[in-house]
């Protein structure tokens, strides 16, 4: 089910990005442009500078983003589809990770462009792991993200002669995704490896997701934000109840942990914790709709759900 657009940037709330000169109209523009990388080296956070809203979950730890999720943005006459994609896994075969990397390679086979991020100056076996799977044909941009945190900025240009004998990449782009000038400059370069083409999407939509599904991701970055290190890999997030009144959305929600113990480190003392991730997701989502929220959060049991490829499945991973 296709979602109802959500809201345009407005200028309070907007991320970097969000406020950059419209170039002069040429002819209408349009494509896929895929971000992939290992996790944690700031995939989600562009894709929000980019898109100009909030819309894919982001936190310090590895692993926040599980799906495939678009966001779109138009910029004078070339309207951009940006696909998150969750951070390509090295480790643990299990059932969840399977199906991230699937969501990985089903998203880059199809793309005008692939948006390939590491950060500046850093690149291992789990970043050349993702290099390798990359489709033969498209052209890849290279980001070297997060470049706010390369204090000796003269070891970064031999960093980067060293990438191009990695791969022939079409563009070297050291950046931080939080730098709103750099957010800015990034249209630019992305728009030429765009065909020349009609809009897929209303300028009005953000993404392509379900308020459902912006609820349980919102919840889930609360978890993620808010709790221990361990947790947040063992859990996920059901929508049990969505309803419209008007402006106002009654939400319930469920979330999923694996164990008993970690049951009491969701609630915390006298249900606090949980009361600050429903409080915090409800600000967040009233932000994001423009409209009142009313959610209501359970916590339940349901161990090994991430080994089971069927509750992988009910719990809405493809
Ligand atoms: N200093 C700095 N931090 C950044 C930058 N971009 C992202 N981050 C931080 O890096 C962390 C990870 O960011 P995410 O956007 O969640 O990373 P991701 O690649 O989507 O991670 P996964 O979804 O887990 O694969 C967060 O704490 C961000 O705030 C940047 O340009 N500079
Ligand atoms: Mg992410």
């Amino acid at each position: 089910m296709l979602a109802r657009a959500l809201r345009k940037p407005v200028p309070d709330t907007e991320p970097a990005g969000a406020s950059m000169p419209e170039p002069a109209a040429g002819p209408k523009r349009c494509g896929f442009v895929a971000i992939v990388g290992k996790p944690n080296v700031g995939k989600s956070t562009l894709l929000n500078a980019l898109v100009g809203q909030k819309i894919s979950i982001t936190s310090r730890k590895a692993q926040t983003t599980r799906h495939r999720i678009t966001g779109v943005r138009t910029v004078g006459a070339t309207q951009f589809v940006f696909v998150d994609t969750p951070g390509f896994q090295t480790r643990h075969g299990n059932a969840l990770n399977r199906s991230l990397n699937k969501a990985v390679l089903g998203a880059v086979s199809d793309v005008d462009v692939i948006v390939f991020v590491v950060e500046a100056g850093h690149f291992n076996l789990a970043d050349a792991k993702v290099l390798a799977l990359l489709p033969a044909g498209i052209p890849v941009i290279l980001v070297a993200n997060k470049l706010d945190m390369v204090h000796r900025r003269g070891e970064l240009a031999p960093w980067l002669r060293s990438m191009q004998e990695r791969h022939p990449f079409a563009e070297y782009v050291p950046m931080s995704a939080k730098n709103a000038k750099d957010i800015q400059r990034f249209y630019a370069i992305v728009e030429k490896y765009l065909p020349e083409q009609d809009w897929m999407y209303d300028p009005d939509e953000l993404t392509d997701r379900s308020e459902r599904f912006m609820a349980a991701e919102m919840v889930r970055e609360k978890l993620f934000r808010l709790t221990g290190d361990e947790l947040p890999y063992t859990s996920t997030v059901v929508i049990d109840r969505f309803e419209e009144e008007g402006k106002l959305r009654r939400i319930a929600a469920t979330i999923v942990v694996e164990r008993e113990s970690h049951k009491g480190m969701v609630i915390g003392e006298k249900g606090e914790k949980l009361k600050r991730i429903g409080t915090e997701a409800r600000q967040e989502l009233e932000k994001l709709w423009d409209g009142k929220v009313f959610l209501e959060l359970w916590v339940k049991v349901r161990s090994g759900w991430a080994d089971d490829e069927a509750r992988v499945r009910s719990f809405g991973y493809e």
